[in-house]
């Protein structure tokens, strides 16, 4: 996390029991030499810091804001309840119905109050942070230039991926 820069970022989660499953969104992040902030904060258990956190976030310097949360997942239509901010909702997985649950409580927003929701585990996780890495690049010149640069590499990372799965088939 870059600790000199103010926090464009607001990564939040019901639980921290979320946090294991979800480092790789600030890992993207950190790839990306974006600054964040990380945050527990549940839409049931501590309602009232969950609108107060999010209705502040704009004049705080955020420009966008991932919740995470898995079950009965309203954190991230919550905070989108509460700011015209982006907000880009994570279902978490969960032991009971597979995160099916986090997925659906994510993602089924009513009109009006729209929330970008990702995967549930998978890439999930590192497409929050990517996502939110490309709403930002829309007004920063850097940031689209190393999203540029990373799509390239894809193709070298795929390519050598290729590469090796064509060695190991004439060996066969
Ligand atoms: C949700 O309830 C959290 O996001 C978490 O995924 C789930 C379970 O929370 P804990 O019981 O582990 O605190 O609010």
């Amino acid at each position: 996390m870059s600790e000199s820069s103010p926090a464009r970022v607001g990564i939040i989660m019901g639980s921290d029991s979320d946090w294991p499953k979800i480092q790789k969104s600030a890992a993207a992040l950190d790839e990306f030499g974006v600054a964040y902030e990380v945050h527990v904060m549940s839409a049931h258990r501590t309602p009232a810091v969950v609108g107060e956190y999010a209705s502040t976030a704009e004049e705080r310097g955020l420009q966008v804001i991932i919740a995470a949360a898995g079950g009965a997942a309203h954190l991230a239509g919550v905070v989108a309840a509460h700011t015209t901010l982006p907000v880009i909702g994570l279902p978490v997985p969960t032991a009971d119905l597979g995160g099916l649950d986090s997925l659906l409580s994510t993602v089924q927003m009513p009109g009006d109050v729209p929330v970008a929701s990702m995967a549930v585990g998978m890439g999930g996780p590192r497409n929050s942070g990517l996502f939110a890495i490309q709403i930002m690049a829309l007004a920063d010149a850097d940031l689209k230039q190393k999203l540029k640069d990373f799509k390239v590499q894809l193709v070298d990372k795929i390519g050598a991926k290729n590469s090796a799965l064509q060695d190991s088939l004439k060996k066969l």
